[in-house]
Parts: structure tokens; sequence; C-alpha cells
């Protein structure tokens, strides 16, 4: 019965049919499970959606791999306040670790998880100095490669007299992504936002330092709930605010990830993030006279050819061919399949429940 009630709170907070199903197969009492709303290195803020409380991971979590250690928006099996074990994740945004390649070498990073469980990406970008194409195809491709859903999200349109042209040069970016175009000064085109964050659905945001992230989770959320650039500065703590990641339970009832800023982005997985970010590239090479073209300098290249006439940007070509590089040492090194770490977890976690369950009847 209580954990029939507790279940349906975890629904707010994002517990699907997915994880109901999955819980049910391994015999997980939901009073059982929390979602992490901050993770540092040895506390995490998590909540069963009737409170919130600090937990401090367990002894055998502390000593797994990176990938086991929980991060935001994980679902956790807790006992008081103590994390026992990370439930399987739907999808993990990684990047590679910053500083563990050498530079120019091409070798991948270790992967670095930066959040769990995520419905909706907003890639954030503002209109000024922030504004770059290159770093948002990057982004794109992160987000696929992560099996994520992205949106665009363009910052500071107050900025501008006609703002509207920077939308038609980020819609040619990747197809079929939408594009907003926001001000948090005078709220414009924030709203068209909120349909991502309808109850039980996640959305993380992504983008540099500065970008204004922050700024747009106050103004959905309707409050100052997060510290923004003009707020420290104000107080003196410089311009680096966001220093832990944050889920936020919004009015309407969905979560939203204000992560902290994105400096680089290395890959740390493979996928079709490559395909879905330069679909019009894909398209163009279905007329390249050879099937295996590397359009670099094979005759007959349809892609070059759009290059030379002006429909293909040479710098966007650059790029794909610049992270095509990347994502194959990514790929040389991947060890175990994303699916195959999740189907461990769970017997893992099955395992945990057990023991769990021994240790309360005795
Ligand atoms: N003009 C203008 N400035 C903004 C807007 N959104 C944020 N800013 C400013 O940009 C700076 C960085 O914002 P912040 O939300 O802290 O960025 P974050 O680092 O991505 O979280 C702050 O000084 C904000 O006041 C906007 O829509 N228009
Ligand atoms: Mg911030
Ligand atoms: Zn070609």
């Amino acid at each position: 019965m209580t954990s029939h009630i507790s279940s349906e709170t975890l629904r707010q907070l994002g517990w699907s049919d997915h994880f109901q199903r999955l819980a049910k197969d391994q015999a997980i009492n939901t009073d059982q499970v929390a979602r992490v709303l901050s993770a540092h290195r040895d506390q995490f803020l998590v909540t069963d959606g009737r409170s919130e409380w600090l937990c401090t991971p367990s002894g055998k979590i502390r000593h797994h791999r990176q990938m086991d250690y929980p991060v935001t928006g994980d679902w956790v099996l807790v006992d008081k306040n103590a994390i026992r074990r990370v439930l399987p994740r739907k999808n993990t945004l990684c990047r590679g670790e910053a500083g563990s390649r050498g530079k120019q070498s091409g070798e991948a990073r270790r992967e670095q998880p930066i959040a769990a469980n995520v419905d909706t990406v907003f890639v954030v970008s503002g209109l000024d100095r922030d504004f770059n194409l290159r770093r948002m195809e990057r982004l794109l491709t992160l987000v696929y490669n992560c099996g994520m859903t992205p949106v665009i999200v363009l910052t500071k349109a107050d900025l501008h007299e006609s703002p509207e042209t920077f939308l038609d040069k980020v819609e040619g970016l990747a197809v079929g992504v939408p594009v907003a175009l926001t001000s948090t000064k005078d709220g414009s085109g924030v709203d068209q936002l909120h349909g991502y964050l309808d109850a039980g659905q996640t959305a993380c945001m992504i983008g540099s330092s500065g970008a204004g992230k922050s700024s747009l989770a106050n103004r959905l959320h309707g409050s100052d709930i997060q510290a923004t650039a003009a707020v420290s500065e104000r107080v003196g703590k410089g311009r680096h605010t966001t220093t832990s990641r944050d889920l936020i339970v919004m009015p309407r009832g969905g979560l939203l990830m204000d992560n902290p800023g994105i400096r680089e982005i290395a890959f740390s997985k493979s996928g079709d993030g490559l395909e879905a970010t330069f679909s019009d590239i894909r398209a163009l090479a279905e007329s390249c006279r050879f099937a295996d073209c590397s359009h670099r300098h094979e005759p007959g290249c349809a892609v070059l050819h759009a290059v030379d006439s002006g429909e293909l940007p040479p710098e966007r070509l650059a790029n794909y061919h610049k992270m095509q590089r990347e994502l194959g040492y990514v790929q040389a090194r991947s060890e175990k399949s994303a699916d195959s770490v999740e189907k461990e977890r769970w017997r893992d976690v099955a395992m945990e429940i057990k023991r769990m369950n021994r240790r309360k009847k005795r």
C-alpha cells in the first residue's frame, strides 16, 4: 500500500512506466527509491517527492568505476542516509573527461557522466560572443550520441534589433531540431519551453558559462532559485557561479537540470550523433560516385561539389571531418556497450535488494 503511494509520488519526479516495470520485476520497493537532485564528491541531495535529505554513497559504490557513481538525475536505492546502488539509467549524458587526453594525440578520453535519465537537452547559446555554430554542431553531436533529444535555445535576443536572423542560421544546422529564440530580460520566447517541463519530464541545460542558463531556469521557474552571474557580480563571487548541478522541480511538475558550463566538449561515446547532426551531408553523400567516399578528395564527390557551389559551408564540412576523426578514436576504445553496462547494474541492484531484505528480517 505505502509502496503504491510512493510510486505515485516518484512519478512526479520523472519515475515512468519503464522504471516501474523494472522495479516490479526486481521486487524493488519504491519506498527504497529516491532521485538525486545534486551530486558532489561525497554528498548527494536526494528526494523521494515528500522530503529532501543528504546521503553519502555506501562503501561499495565508492570503490566502483566512475560510471557507477551517482550523478544528478539518477534513481538510487537508498537505505536511510546511504546510497546503496544506482538504478540502471535510461540514458546518460557523458563527455570525455577534461584533461584526460594529451594535446592533439587524438586519444579518447575517460568517460565522465554528467547527468542521467534526461528526456530533453536544451542546448543553450547566448546571442553574444557565445554564439558559435561549430560549437552548436559539437553539442548536438554529443547529445545525439548519448541517445537524447536536443532543443536549441538561443538566449539574449534582446541584444539585437532583429534576432530572427539568427534563427535562419541555426535552423540550417540540424534539420528537425526545434529552435527557441528567447530573452530572460523581457521574457520573450520563454513560454514555448514549458512544454518540455510537464509533469514527469526531465530537461537538462548545457552550454557555456554565461550563456544564460541559470537566468532561464529562474524565468521558467518564476522565481530566483538559481544564482546567476548577475547576482554573483553584485556579491563579488566572480563570474562562474554554477558550481553544483541541480535538478529543480518546476511549477508544472517537470524537472530542469542546470549544469555547469561546458568549457571543452570532448566525446566519450560514439553513436549516430554525426549522422543526426549532419543529415544534409549524409543526404548529399548518397550521390557521391564512390559508396565509401570520404568527401575529402574523391572525384565525383557530391559533398565537395556542394561546398564548391556554396550550398554547404566549408567550415561545416571541416567540423564534420574533425568530429568524425575524434569519434573514430572513441569507437576504437569503447569497451562494453551501454546496454550491457545497464544490464549488469540491474543484476547488482537485485542482489543488493536481497541483502537489504535479509538484514531487515534479522
Ligand atoms: N541581455 C540579456 N542578458 C542576459 C540574458 N540572460 C542572461 N543574461 C545575462 O548573462 C549573464 C550570465 O547569465 P547566467 O544565467 O548566470 O548564465 P549561466 O552561466 O549560463 O548560468 C548574466 O549577467 C545575465 O544577467 C538575456 O536574455 N538577455
Ligand atoms: Mg549558471
Ligand atoms: Zn563524397
